[in-house]
């Protein structure tokens, strides 16, 4: 292995995901056709995102353009720009976004055996500061040859094919799984590809970090109480954790996944099911955090067994190192 040669041989994410299917003997390319519409449309949102700040400073402020058009909000552009993407693919039958109150039925021309579920832009708040924001998604296979339904989409996480995010941070990093590891990639914005840059991540087993909107406290219920207590004041002779909480899930997952520790959004007594959406949210994220050897809990189950009811659900939700969920997990069997 020389030097040259990690520079000259480059694993594009399209490259490692043809791999990846060429395992499967029934692959057609289709999850290869699919994963790259979703990549164009990262491509898309990081590259609007990163104008965004120019486009207010020069000419473009106020809510109208050149031409004298408005200039759509960043989440409604994503929005578009992915079910854009995603029907022309050609490999999707039915699509759930935040944005959109109703699911997207493809036209039967353009269907294909897939379905998926994202938020094209999260991390609202953090939009006009310019503080890390992402998508998330998740991929699931339509059950038969039949009229695409809700049913189709209302499953349990497990069965997911795939889930990911993308973050739009200092770099731009598209993180993944097809339910064999969890692997992290890299634009370079000069070649307009996203790199392998972080090969088969695997959470810390227990971290020194704790993620939540503290804010909150006046109305958690006592097992999240008493877990936050617990990292700031350890009776067992460990040292604290540090707080850290950007309000972004995509940047506190992904620095959960990374640096280890535990990420929570719990339910509260104002809003018992917290703030996170099951589908696109909850989800694929706690797809990612068990293929990275992490857990995922609800408060109640395994975030991953939930069965949703609606579209745009919500769940309380734990996730991170291993041992960290176990944690919390045992306060709340304490509790019932
Ligand atoms: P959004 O869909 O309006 O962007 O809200 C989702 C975001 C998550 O990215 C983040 O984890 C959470 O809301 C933060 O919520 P809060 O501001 O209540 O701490
Ligand atoms: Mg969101």
């Amino acid at each position: 292995h020389s030097a040259d040669a990690q520079r000259t041989d480059l694993m594009t994410i399209t490259r490692f995901v043809l791999n990846e299917q060429s395992k499967h003997p029934d692959s057609r390319g289709d999850f290869s056709i699919l994963l790259s519409h979703i990549v164009l449309g990262c491509k898309f949102v990081c590259s609007a995102v990163s104008k965004a700040g120019l486009a207010k400073l020069i000419g473009l402020a106020g809510d109208t353009n050149v031409q004298g058009e408005e200039q759509k909000k960043l989440d409604v552009l994503s929005n578009d720009v992915f079910v854009k993407a995603l029907v022309s693919s050609g490999r999707t039958s039915i699509l759930v976004s935040e944005e959109d109150e109703q699911a997207t039925i493809v036209e039967p021309s353009k269907r294909g055996k897939y379905c998926v579920v994202f938020d094209p832009l999260d991390g609202s708040s953090n939009i006009d500061c310019g503080v890390s924001i992402g998508t998330i998604f998740g991929i699931y296979m339509l059950k038969d040859e039949h009229e695409p339904t809700l049913q189709d989409v209302l499953q349990p996480g497990k069965n997911m094919l795939a889930a990911g995010y993308c973050m739009y941070g200092s770099s731009c990093t598209l993180v993944i799984s097809t339910g064999n590891g969890v692997n992290g990639f890299t634009l370079d914005p000069s070649l307009g590809e996203f790199i392998l840059t972080h090969p088969d991540i695997k959470i810390p087993k227990k971290g020194k970090i704790y993620s939540v909107n503290e804010g909150n406290a006046k109305n958690w219920d006592a097992a999240t109480t008493k877990y936050v207590e617990k990292c700031k004041f350890p009776k067992d002779g460990s040292s604290p954790k540090s707080l850290r909480y950007i309000g972004s899930m995509v940047a506190d997952v992904h620095r959960t996944l990374l640096y280890g520790g535990i990420f929570l959004y719990p339910g509260d007594k104002k809003s018992p099911n917290g703030k996170l959406r099951v589908l696109y949210e909850v989800f694929p994220m706690s797809f990612l955090l068990e293929q990275a050897g992490g857990q995922a809990f609800t408060g109640k189950q395994r975030a991953l067994d939930l069965v949703p009811n609606k579209l745009h659900e919500r769940s309380p939700i734990f996730l991170g190192s291993f041992d960290d969920v176990e944690d919390i997990k045992a306060l709340y069997a304490a509790q019932s």
